[in-house]
């Protein structure tokens, strides 16, 4: 399913196969669709012309609204949301704990009142399982806790312990669920997740107990959740020799430009970030000279395209000027066009990546883009 096909350092190129779409070339970046859209009016077809390969959807948001049940009757997520590339769904086990109110926490799984009208649900590893199995995505992600940084030491061993369990819950419901002859996806895949918050002894622990689970993926998380980026690089660092080499590793929820290259320089295949669409909704665009904001009123009679070195659709058609003007107009256009470059640029790093891979230059590329990117200019 997942193959290595050429190494720098630890940093990898490689190729994975899902049942839709065929072949995803990793590095990737996954583009973010939380409840089967991305934010600022994008849809499935642009996703192709953004040159986005895999796209991510959240377990909690679709069995909330409109329903996974629903979802499944209309024939799953690919055809709900006309999507035929591949899609990953997260667990519900991080927006459990980052969006949901009145969290209960016991060995069965969390009870917790919904975000958008209060009333109380109950999502355990096999909850999140039939859920996923709905929904019919490509990879499930398993049901875990993440714990904010920083933690206490205490707490962190004991969750990440319970995570272990669930994984193997999990595991069982999924293949369980995958066998059922109507299964919306019976191939549908399964990965794990290490978690032990900023403590390696835990992180290496509960990475070498998951390997011994026939996941088809092994993803880190609890990164990103209140860590210094120096903190979060040397977790991946500890964690990254206990993962399977043969098997694809995933990095939840980050990051910057220069966290995907300095991600990827420490072996990690996967990654997915709200960041792009979240930055180009205020404005904040990312070009290959660095970060910018077209609100600025310097960009007010500037001709120019917002990256000169950028050719997504936008930027082969618009000014900044222009893009800043429905941006002051508070056009819903500023945000539909500032999400396609901001995507297409995420997207274009990956590629860029995977270019210097096959040309055994990603230390090159690293040195040149891995610090200019996450200027301001
Ligand atoms: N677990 C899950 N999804 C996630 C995370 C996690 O720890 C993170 C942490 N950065 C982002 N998304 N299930
Ligand atoms: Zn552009």
């Amino acid at each position: 399913m997942f193959k290595v096909i050429k190494k720098e350092g630890r940093a990898r190129r490689g190729e994975f196969c899902c049942a839709h779409g065929g072949t995803v070339q990793t590095p990737v970046f996954m583009n973010v669709g939380t409840q089967a859209a991305i934010k600022g009016g994008v849809d499935a077809f642009d996703l192709h012309d953004l040159g986005c390969q895999i796209e991510l959807s959240n377990t909690y948001h679709l069995h909330l609204r409109p329903g996974d049940d629903v979802v499944r009757q209309m024939g799953g997520l690919h055809r709900f949301m006309n999507w035929d590339g591949p899609i990953l769904t997260d667990s519900g086990g991080f927006q459990v704990f980052s969006l949901a109110s009145l969290r209960k926490i016991t060995e069965e799984g969390v009870t917790f009142a919904s975000h958008l009208d209060g009333h109380r649900i109950f999502m355990g590893p096999e909850e999140s399982m039939r859920i996923q199995s709905n929904l019919g995505s490509d990879i499930a992600m398993a049901f875990d806790e993440c714990v904010e940084n920083p933690a206490q030491y205490d707490y962190a061993k004991a969750s990440c312990e319970r995570t272990l369990r669930w994984l193997q819950r999990c595991k069982a419901e999924h293949d369980r669920l995958n066998a059922l002859p109507d299964a919306v996806n019976p191939h549908q895949m399964l990965f794990g997740i290490n978690q032990g918050a900023t403590y390696e002894d835990l992180r290496i622990w509960h990475m070498q107990q998951i390997a011994k689970i026939d996941c088809d993926g092994f993803a880190i998380g609890g990164l990103a959740v209140g860590e210094p980026t120096e903190v979060m690089y040397r977790i991946i660092e500890a964690v990254e020799p206990h993962m399977p080499a043969h098997k694809p590793r995933y990095l939840m929820g980050v990051g910057t430009p220069s966290n995907i290259i300095e991600g990827v320089a420490r072996g990690v295949d996967f990654f997915d970030c709200v960041m792009p669409a979240r930055n180009a909704r205020h404005g904040k665009l990312f070009t290959w000279q660095g970060a910018m904001n077209i609100k600025n009123a310097k960009y007010k009679l500037d001709d120019r395209p917002i990256d000169p070195e950028c050719d997504c659709p936008v930027c082969r058609r618009f000014s900044r000027a222009y893009v800043r003007h429905l941006f002051a107009a508070e056009e819903i256009l500023a945000l539909r066009l500032a999400v396609m470059h901001n995507l297409y640029f995420y997207n274009k790093l990956a590629q860029r990546i995977r270019d210097s891979l096959d040309a055994g230059c990603f230390e090159d590329f690293r040195r040149e883009y891995s610090e200019k990117l996450s200027r301001r200019i």
